[in-house]
């Protein structure tokens, strides 16, 4: 079958043989397209090349689903106010809480390594969700591919224990897997939480008492019954509180403040700063703002660099 192909066309052949990505299989084959003569001793070829090209494509479409499926399973993307990790050892309790905070279920097992998989929940505190992440039990066999990465980004973390005799070995246990991680940047990163469920075990209750009194001092801790709903609102509001953050309401001149939705900072911003999240240009176009923070300020002008607090109204001029 004498095709008479021109010597561009074997180029891009070499080069596709040689090609590494699917970007640069495509790109060969579509030149060598681009360079045959077309009559009947080429038809054949055209086909097949067309062919591979489309599968090609079939294939780069397919990669990033797949990409996206390995990311959904290790990697939580942040939503809400904050990212929660809660972590610890198999049948702590870890999605009996997370269910109970969130008021969503998740499989919940009397047996070891329940949990496959990350999962997140949103969970109500007044106007606004923090996002909680339910983990796979420290010990399960793909844990090392999370962990370190969702340690380090998460804004908090929740180490949960089940109460029992063993509560200091295991806190430890899982403070030095989490130390690992947090080497050099712990400073910065987000605070810790020790929440020891199964406080309905009243059996172990001298355990609890000695652990409060070896830990209590040096980490938040609390002590709650997913199964009974103990001290589950409290845990609420030490997680707010852990994550550090303040909420800001924005009004309009003349106009009721919006306290639909909320502008959430990391505490100590200032005003600039909330300026900037609520608008980009409003960082350069800010002149002038007023400020209501109940029972203290009505209205006061504040400067740029002025510190938000928890509830604080703003009303941006510009
Ligand atoms: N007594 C008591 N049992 C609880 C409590 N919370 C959870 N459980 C039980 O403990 C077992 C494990 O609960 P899970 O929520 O699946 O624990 P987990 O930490 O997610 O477990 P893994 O996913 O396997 O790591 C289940 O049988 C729950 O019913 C509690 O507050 N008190
Ligand atoms: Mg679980």
């Amino acid at each position: 079958m004498p095709a008479n192909l021109p010597p561009d066309y074997f180029e891009e052949e070499k080069k596709l043989r040689q090609a590494k990505t699917i970007d640069e299989k495509i790109s060969a084959i579509e030149k060598m397209l681009a360079v045959i003569p077309h009559h009947k001793g080429t038809d054949k070829l055209i086909g097949s090349l067309r062919a591979k090209v489309a599968k090609l494509k079939e294939e780069k479409e397919r990669r990033p689903q797949a990409q996206k499926k390995a990311d959904t399973l290790y990697n939580v993307k942040k939503e809400g106010a904050g990212q929660v990790l809660c972590i610890g050892f198999p049948n702590s309790g870890k999605s009996s809480l997370v269910s109970v905070l969130s008021g969503e279920p998740l499989e919940v097992g009397d047996y070891l390594y329940t949990t496959r998989a990350l999962q997140q929940r949103m969970m109500c505190y007044e106007d606004i969700l923090i996002q909680l992440v339910d983990t796979p039990a420290i010990g399960e066999e793909n844990v090392h591919v999370w962990f370190g990465n969702m340690v380090r980004k998460a804004d908090l973390i929740l180490i949960v224990l089940g109460l029992s005799d063993v509560l200091d070995v295991e806190y430890e246990l899982v403070m030095e897997d989490v130390k690992k991680h947090l080497a050099g940047i712990e400073e910065e990163h987000g605070a810790i939480v020790v929440v020891i469920n199964k406080l309905d075990l009243t059996g172990y209750a001298k355990h609890l008492e000695e652990f409060e009194g070896r830990f209590g001092k040096s980490v938040q801790l609390m002590p709650v019954s997913a199964l009974n709903n103990v001290n589950i609102l409290q845990l609420k509001e030490l997680i707010f509180s852990a994550l550090n953050v303040v909420r800001v309401y924005s009004k309009m001149p003349g106009k009721k403040p919006d306290f639909e939705t909320p502008f959430v900072l990391k505490k100590g911003s200032t005003l600039i700063e909330c300026a900037g999240k609520i608008h980009k240009d409003f960082t350069e176009k800010l002149k002038y703002a007023k400020l209501w923070r109940k029972g203290k300020y009505d209205g006061m002008m504040v400067s740029r660099d002025f510190v938000l607090e928890d509830k604080d109204v703003i009303e941006l001029h510009i």
